[in-house]
Formats: C-alpha cells, sequence, structure tokens
C-alpha cells in the first residue's frame, strides 16, 4: 500500500452480504423475490408508495439487527493507517462501513437511515418505520416523504466529488460488487484511463472483470483483510 498516494476503495452489497444483509443479484438475492420495477422506480413510487414503503421499512428494520464484519473494518482501518487518501464510495444503503469507524464516505445510492421530502426536498435522518402520513421532520408536511435512496433512471449522488476522485487516484479497489448497475461499474475505465492500478476483490469475476489488473477472489470477510495487511 505505501507505493500509493491516492486511493478510491469501491463497495457494493458483496461487503456486508456476511453480516447477514441480502445481495441483489446473487441466487437468493433481493431480485429474486422482488420486481426492481415495482420497487427501485420512481414510477413504483408513484404506483404503490406503501408497497415501496413496505420494501424500505422491513430492510431498515433488518439493518438495525446487522452488525459490521471484518471487511467493513479493515477498510476503516486502512483509512485510519494509510497517509494518503482513501475515499470510499459504497452503493450500499446501510450504515456498516460509518458503523466500523470510516469517515470519507460517500453513499452514492443513499442510505436507508434518511428520508428524502419531496416538499422542502431536504433529508432527514429517519429511523422508524415510514408511510403515506409520515411528517417531514424539516418542513413539517405530511404526506412527501420518501427513502433517500437512488432508484434506476435518477442520478447518484455526489458524482462530481466521485469523478474527482478517480481522477487522482493511483489505486482503485472494486469490493463486492457485480459491476451490473452504471455509473458505478463504469470506474473502474475511468480510474485506468487516469493511470491507476485497480483490483477486484469479489467472490467471483464481476461483469467488467477484464478490465482489473488483479483480481482476488473469495469471500469479503477473509481477502479483504488480508489485502489491507
Ligand atoms: C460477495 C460475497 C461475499 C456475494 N464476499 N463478494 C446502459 C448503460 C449505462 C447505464 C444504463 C444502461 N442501461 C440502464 C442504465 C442505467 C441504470 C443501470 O445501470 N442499469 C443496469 C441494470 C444496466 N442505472 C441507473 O439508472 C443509475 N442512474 C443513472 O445511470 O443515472 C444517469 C447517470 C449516468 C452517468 C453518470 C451519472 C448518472 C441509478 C442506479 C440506482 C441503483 N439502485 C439500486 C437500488 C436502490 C438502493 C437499494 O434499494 O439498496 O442500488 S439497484 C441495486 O444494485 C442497488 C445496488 O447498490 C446496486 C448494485 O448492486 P451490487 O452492490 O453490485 O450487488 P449485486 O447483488 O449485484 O452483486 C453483489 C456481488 O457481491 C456479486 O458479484 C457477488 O458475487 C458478490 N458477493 N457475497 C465477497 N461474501
Amino acid at each position: 500500500m505505501s507505493a500509493y498516494k491516492s486511493i478510491v476503495l469501491l463497495t457494493g452489497a458483496g461487503v456486508s452480504a456476511e453480516s447477514g444483509v441480502d445481495t441483489f443479484r446473487d441466487k437468493d438475492g433481493i431480485w429474486s423475490k422482488v420486481d426492481y420495477r415495482d420497487v427501485a422506480t420512481p414510477e413504483g413510487f408513484i404506483r404503490d408508495a406503501a408497497r415501496v414503503h413496505e420494501f424500505y421499512n422491513q430492510r431498515r428494520r433488518d439493518m438495525a439487527k446487522v452488525k459490521p464484519n471484518a471487511a467493513h473494518a479493515a477498510l476503516a482501518r486502512l483509512e485510519r493507517e494509510f497517509s494518503g487518501s482513501v475515499t470510499l464510495v459504497t452503493q450500499n444503503i446501510d450504515d456498516l462501513h460509518e458503523r466500523a469507524g470510516s469517515t470519507n464516505l460517500i453513499h452514492m445510492h443513499g442510505e436507508l437511515g434518511k428520508t428524502l421530502c419531496q416538499a422542502c426536498e431536504r433529508r432527514s435522518p429517519w429511523s422508524k418505520d415510514m408511510s403515506a402520513l409520515s411528517q417531514c421532520p424539516a418542513c413539517g408536511a405530511v404526506g412527501y416523504l420518501r427513502p433517500d435512496v437512488v432508484w434506476f433512471g435518477e442520478m447518484p449522488y455526489r458524482m462530481d466529488h466521485i469523478y474527482a476522485a478517480l481522477a487522482e487516484c493511483d489505486l482503485f479497489v472494486s469490493i463486492g460488487t457485480s459491476g451490473n448497475v452504471y455509473p458505478a461499474a463504469g470506474f473502474v475505465e475511468e480510474a485506468r484511463l487516469n493511470g491507476a492500478h485497480t483490483v477486484e476483490l469479489n467472490l467471483e469475476p464481476s461483469d467488467g472483470h477484464s478490465s482489473f489488473d488483479e483480481a482476488v477472489l473469495g469471500r469479503a470477510t477473509e481477502i479483504v483483510p488480508a489485502f489491507v495487511e
């Protein structure tokens, strides 16, 4: 690691899998049980907000029961001990990275623990169940809250900041993501174009595996701590 000055880490559902959080596209993953068009698109929310609230309410309740694992801990340790800069970009909406101690963290697909008010456009912390009758903590409006998550067709968060970090990094590491969803799936090419060394840590080769200089296959709780050592 001492050969590098600036690291961008990209994480996906695989980093939280061993904490007990479901992935999306694995055999028993979330998209094998629910249709993403019903629960992860703006159109699905307009069609049936109660269905979407229930989906995220259940995941928010589940999140309260799980704990960070050795992979989250290793990434937090890397940020603490590395002498250069470490930017952690996660596609996950759980809070396991921050609970493990990561601080320079971008939740590009939003956070289960926040709500977004469609009346005042402000985000607020949110830990209980949400419904069509929930009140915005910021403006007081009733009936305008949605989970603060990025659905298909919506712009992921803090893209300017992410592309700036990709432009200056000399090491890019992708961890536990299938490389299925853009723009995150394109970050490896962006980092490569800028001359970064690119590494994939995943259970199996991702869709974009041929773009990586190096790959380590295995369970995140084993390969991430070993990589960070
Ligand atoms: C383990 C493990 C263990 C398991 N250890 N590993 C064509 C070209 C470009 C774009 C598009 C296109 N067609 C459509 C699009 C747009 C679309 C898209 O990409 N669709 C694809 C399906 C094709 N993207 C969008 O709409 C995005 N917005 C957008 O593009 O805006 C325009 C724009 C363009 C350019 C720049 C900027 C903006 C928004 C995407 C929003 C994604 N939202 C979701 C749901 C919301 C959040 C939530 O409910 O949680 O986000 S979808 C879902 O997928 C979720 C995840 O964050 C995301 C990624 O999934 P992830 O993390 O990779 O999980 P899995 O399950 O797929 O993979 C897990 C991996 O872990 C596997 O490889 C396992 O092997 C591994 N694993 N156990 C280590 N123990």
